[in-house]
């Protein structure tokens, strides 16, 4: 009897094995930002490489999710299969991706990449299907490094006090704020930054340039303070209760296609980072450099933030620091 009920079941497994399906991949950014450009060539690939049996639909411009932490709780659900996110809000979910996002850790871009794709990436990644948060990583992309953005001009920070700025959903990225004396304010979904600006809910935000160009927040926050605080990479996340009724080849397959997209999404980024800048630039932006002491002073109000939120992984940001010895 036991045998002829595993029977069944397995007959009824065998459609969703075998013939694949169509499955959603939701994004924040409109066409032809970097990384939807991305989402496209993943979509791409899985496609051809599954001869269209897996059918993977791209929803940019936030249509599906216009908040990223609703995307995330769907992939947990198994309501939707993927997204691509920063890590900023996924670390809400699995607290270790904090460690790859502490404020002033990275010496450079090529510093991060060092980092993401080598062991501590890999098992970071790794990491967030074992940790049993229900997401799966697939892959890493490239979101440069996040400066603030403000209505009024800030050459140091004391000129943060007060100011109310416009988080990601994670608490560690509030308390960096609260710790410049300013106030974060979350659930703010990337798409409605510019009118959160325009009508004075917040003073500004952070972001990296080519989400400040796109999203056409240069328009309503004219001051680029290039504190240049953190360099938050993007995932892209599978939902794990999607990968546990996909066979092993097709999860093998939805992997490799990942990590194939990876160099294609950086040289979009590369691009796109510069043409962002020039064009906020060109529209009278006005881009405050930091002097090294007032630099100095954003960095030295972070040491309360690595003790509150870096201590359980402090192993892994010295090896971030170690690497760092390199560049
Ligand atoms: C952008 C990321 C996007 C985030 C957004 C944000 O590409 O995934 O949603 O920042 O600040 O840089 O919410």
């Amino acid at each position: 009897m036991r045998r002829l009920y595993a029977l069944v079941f397995a007959a009824a497994l065998l459609p969703a094995l075998a013939f694949g399906g169509t499955y959603r991949l939701s994004e924040v950014h409109a066409e032809g930002y970097p990384t939807s450009l991305a989402d496209h060539e993943f979509s791409r690939l899985v496609g051809e490489r599954t001869n269209g049996r897996i059918k993977i639909e791209v929803y940019t411009g936030g249509t599906l999710y216009g908040e990223e932490t609703g995307a995330i709780e769907a992939l947990q659900a198994g309501d939707l299969a993927f997204t691509r996110v920063s890590a900023s809000p996924v670390a809400s979910y699995v607290p270790a991706l904090n460690a790859i996002q502490m404020p002033y850790l990275y010496k450079s871009g090529a510093h991060m990449w060092a980092v993401l794709n080598g062991e501590v990436g890999k098992k970071l990644l790794a990491d967030i299907e074992a940790s049993g948060s229900g997401l799966v990583g697939l892959c890493y992309y490239d979101a440069g490094s996040r400066c603030f953005y403000l209505k009024k001009e800030v050459k140091d920070v004391a000129g943060m006090a007060g100011l109310k700025i416009r988080m990601q959903n994670n608490r560690m990225m509030v308390r960096m704020v609260e710790l410049l004396g300013g106030v974060g304010v979350t659930g703010i979904g990337p798409n409605e930054v510019y009118s959160a600006i325009q009508t004075g809910t917040v003073d500004g935000a952070e972001n990296n340039w080519p989400t400040y160009q796109n999203m056409g927040d240069y328009e309503v926050a004219k001051y680029y303070i290039l504190d240049q605080h953190t360099r938050v990479p993007e995932i892209l996340l599978m939902s794990k209760a999607v990968k546990d009724e996909l066979s092993r080849a097709d999860v093998d397959l939805i992997f490799k296609s990942a990590a194939d997209t990876q160099a294609f999404e950086i040289e979009k980024w590369a691009e796109k980072e510069k043409s962002s800048e020039e064009i906020v630039r060109k529209a009278g932006t006005a881009v405050v450099t930091l002097t090294p002491a007032a630099f100095a002073g954003f960095q030295s109000k972070m040491a309360p933030l690595y003790e509150e939120f870096g201590s359980a992984y402090k192993d892994i940001i010295a090896q971030i620091q170690k690497i760092g010895e390199k560049f």
